[in-house]
């Protein structure tokens, strides 16, 4: 397959002064009538005439009127064209029905969508298909469905017939058409400088109770927006739609942003505080891309974290305002960890801006997104936040309808700041997590650290340099008490120290506070010193690494020696569960232990192959020893944080309820499942249910409650991927793949639809020990789906690739297994582009 490069990027020869688009809608053969005003560029460096195009049925072209014979590959085609300004005109016809890879113009549910990005636009129209060709478009839609919709404004709209004109220039990755027999959730939005905007929530005839919660997250980003970055909305009309059979989570399509169901629709009946917690942000995020991504986008798809990385940096903001910053920063660096880790340091390992790539799908990772907002945070952090403000009005001001590059990012902050930031970059360039070693000394009353790093090699870049990174650390004294307030230490150096002076003795440092760089700390500590920073640290999230660091150590000791579970941590762990001055959030994830995967890397990092039920016994022993130490308060515990009165998805009642969940799992374990028997009998709210149900299946328990479960909802399809999710996410190792297989045969499992793919295959990979069993299962039954997946849904396929990543960790016997699944799946006749890229960079 060709492998695009960063370094061969040339300008399109062309200007588009403006797209007319026609839609003919019908299931299998919907006709697109483009007529597009292209401009020559003088002395462009290419100037052929190449438009993108894929899987199309070319009717007829013409050029200012008069029929051409383009040549055509499955790529595109090419044509001679006049050297002055000219009208290009095509009709092509595509086939949206049969269309199950989900991207282009496709049906779900009975209704038309699209979803265009990255290179979905090629498969509506010929056009040329990239970032850097903005354009301004006027969409007419015939069709029968009752709602038809484009970007931008409403022209006109009449039975059968609507026309919307986006005055935005936009690329076509923007590009949204829907059509269908939808309802609506409205309402109107004044800006900050009076304009009303409407809004409207589209969903399937039936889900029109669950927008109202998506609708004020909408209203809660606008105003955030204006006031935390001056952003306004600059259209009349946004518009939000839900879709079951989506990709991704959603798209930010210029003011009709499409979404996964799953990310818009909440109610709390059948929607868990995850779940509405998720949909905040994604409705933020979506919302927060009309600035950062739309009205300023990427030059070229290799620049895709200038976007990403700063509007998930700006949802992660948003959150933490809406929320608790430090749950939520607690949480991020959780999932960081879990995601962006392994895959930074595996076979899939590339920068934050990729230098090359074969599918451009394949390079939507956490990388890109979570490593690209925590570069964003880290510039924060070294400029200051007047500055950060200062440089992203300059951004705005300066690049406001230009497809940008990382260059022109970061010469807004150089700019602004009058920082040199050369060394910077090379955060954007060096792909791999640096490790962070500290040592430290103490002499009359001066206290040096002294910090190393280093970055492995990652596949085509052997040797690292030093990066800038900023270390924020605060010291204790023996009491506890805060002797240096958090200091922000610039690292730019391999080896570089830090003193503090005047200090009456030596303190015990807090480092790296609020995860203040995506880097791996190795500090050789004590248990003792890790309880003290759990019992001390004013910073919350160092709180929590400390805790988080001893779960770990207790858990490592057990699977390497069989030790008992370690008592001091245990100790510790009991006075913070119980202690109501701190907020039950942060409380519920003091009590949720790192994940099985990341007690695998950690051991795998100190020369140990992890075996894989062993690390599974580990966590079983200590959550049932927590739990029996535990035994007298949990009854207590569990009434005092239960929430009463009707549920109510805001922030502090979701962190009880979180709280609640892991002191009902504990107890499960000790009453034989009484107490999640009442729960899911009483509830009446899915937080609830679905904690109740999670507790007993896990003890092995709630078969009865299961199959109640499934007559309740089994015609809701966002409940019952919970349902699938769950069976297998709860099963015992040795039955994962067994159950997970069961329920790939059942009559509501289907291949076509991502979100209940992914709840039973996420789930089998997912759970470390299921999908590593010794047997093979696992891996086996992945492979199969996978395979099947392939010829239907490329991306969804290749994405979940990923699950393989890890695979050099374990034994040889499992690598054996693993390796022969992969050369299976590459070896399969016709697999897709994306799939196999993403298997033989596993495997390379
Ligand atoms: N910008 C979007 C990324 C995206 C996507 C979304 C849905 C389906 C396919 C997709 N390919 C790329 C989503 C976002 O980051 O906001
Ligand atoms: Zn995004």
């Amino acid at each position: 397959a060709e492998t695009f490069y960063l370094k061969d990027y040339t300008p399109f020869g062309f200007e588009v002064e403006s797209v007319q688009l026609t839609f003919r809608l019908a299931p299998h053969a919907t006709r697109v009538l483009s007529q597009i005003r292209f401009t020559p560029k003088p002395g462009a460096a290419d100037p052929q005439f190449f438009l993108h195009g894929e899987k199309l049925n070319l009717i007829s072209a013409k050029i200012d009127g008069v029929a051409v014979s383009p040549v055509i590959t499955a790529e595109g085609l090419t044509c001679d064209t006049p050297a002055e300004p000219f009208l290009w005109e095509a009709e092509v016809e595509i086939d949206p029905a049969s269309n199950t890879a989900l991207e282009g113009l496709y049906m779900s549910g009975g209704m038309y969508c699209t979803q265009c990005e990255a290179e979905g636009f090629r498969k509506i129209t010929y056009y040329p298909d990239r970032p850097d060709v903005m354009s301004t478009f006027t969409v007419r839609i015939e069709g029968d469905e009752e709602v038809l919709l484009s970007n931008g404004n409403p022209v006109s709209q009449s039975q059968g017939l609507a026309e919307w004109h986006d005055p935005w220039p936009k690329p076509a990755y923007l590009f949204a058409l829907v059509a269908g027999d939808l309802v609506n959730h409205p309402d109107t939005f004044t800006t900050r400088s009076g304009k009303e905007v409407e809004l409207n929530i589209w969903v399937r005839p039936g889900d029109e109770d669950k927008c109202a919660f998506g609708m004020e997250a909408l209203k809660k980003s606008m105003t955030w927006d204006e006031e935390a970055y001056g952003r306004e909305y600059d259209l009349d009309i946004f518009n939000i739609v839900a879709v079951d059979d989506f990709n991704m989570g959603a798209m930010e399509n210029k003011g009709l942003n499409v979404f996964n169901s799953s990310c818009v629709l909440a109610s709390p009946e059948t929607s868990t505080d995850a779940n509405f917690e998720r949909i905040e942000a994604i409705i933020a995020h979506e919302y927060f891309h009309n600035w950062t991504g739309n009205r300023i986008t990427c030059r070229d798809w290799f620049q895709l974290c200038l976007k990403e990385g700063l509007t998930v940096f700006r949802d992660a903001q948003f959150t933490a305002d809406m929320r608790s910053a430090s749950v939520k920063r607690i949480s991020d660096v959780i999932d960081l960890r879990a995601r962006q880790f392994p895959e930074d340091q595996g076979p899939l390992s590339h920068p934050v801006r990729p230098e090359e790539f074969q599918e451009i799908n394949n390079f939507y990772t956490a990388t890109i997104y979570e490593k690209g907002a925590e570069i964003i945070g880290m510039l924060k952090r070294l400029v200051g936040d007047e500055a950060y403000r200062k440089a992203l009005d300059l951004y705005f001001d300066r690049h406001d309808g230009q497809a940008c590059t990382i260059e022109d990012w970061l010469q807004v902050f150089e700019d602004s700041t009058g920082r040199d930031l050369t060394q910077f970059k090379r955060w954007y360039a060096q792909a791999g997590t640096p490790r962070l070693k500290v040592a430290e000394s103490f002499a009359d009353g001066t206290y040096t650290l002294t910090f190393e790093q280093s970055t492995a090699p990652t596949p085509g870049q052997p040797d690292k340099d030093p990066r800038v990174i900023p270390i924020a650390v605060g010291l204790l004294n023996g009491n506890g008490d805060e002797v240096q307030p958090t200091t922000v230490l610039e690292m730019t150096q391999a080896k570089q120290s830090f003193t503090f002076e005047g200090l009456a003795s030596k303190p015990v440092p807090s480092i790296l506070r609020e995860f203040s760089a995506p880097v791996i700390l190795e500090r050789d500590t004590s248990n003792t010193e890790r309880a003290f920073l759990l019992a001390h640290d004013s910073d919350l999230f160092n709180r929590w690494e400390a805790g988080n660091a001893l779960s770990r150590e207790a858990r490592i000791a057990m699977v390497l020696t069989g030790a008992a579970p370690d008592a001091s941590y245990l100790d510790a762990l009991q006075k913070l569960v119980r202690d109501d001055s701190l907020d039950p959030a942060f409380r519920a994830l003091i009590l949720q232990p790192p994940s099985q995967s990341d007690i695998a890397q950690a051991l795998f990092e100190r020369g140990h192959l992890p075996d894989p039920q062993k690390i599974y016994d580990a966590a079983e022993t200590l959550t049932q020893t927590l739990a029996q130490q535990l035994a007298d308060s949990l009854p207590r515990l569990y009434a005092d944080t239960t929430v009463q009165g009707p549920y109510q998805p805001d922030a502090v009642s979701a962190g009880k309820r979180a709280l609640n969940g892991r002191i009902l799992s504990l107890l499960t374990r000790l009453d034989g499942g009484d107490q999640a028997s009442r729960q899911y009998d009483a509830a009446d709210n899915m937080t609830q249910q679905y904690a109740a149900l999670a507790a007993l299946l896990t003890a092995e328990k709630g078969t009865a409650q299961s199959q109640a479960f499934y007559q309740q909802w089994q015609g809701d399809r966002l409940v019952m991927d919970k349902w699938f999710a769950l069976q297998v996410a709860a099963a015992p190792p040795e039955a994962t793949a067994h159950i997970a297989s069961r329920l790939t045969e059942h009559p509501l499992f289907t291949l076509k639809n991502p979100n209940r793919f992914r709840a039973v295959m996420g789930a089998l990979a997912g759970s470390h020990a299921g999908f590593h069993h010794a047997s093979g299962a696992g891996y086996q039954l992945l492979a199969d789906k996978l395979i099947a997946l392939d010829s239907l849904n490329p991306q969804t396929t290749a994405r979940m690739c990923t699950a393989f990543q890890t695979w050099k960790r374990y034994d040889a016997p499992r690598q054996a297994l693993i390796r022969q699944q992969l050369r299976r799946i590459k070896d399969t006749k016709g697999l897709s582009r994306d799939t196999n890229e993403m298997v033989s960079r596993i495997l390379d």
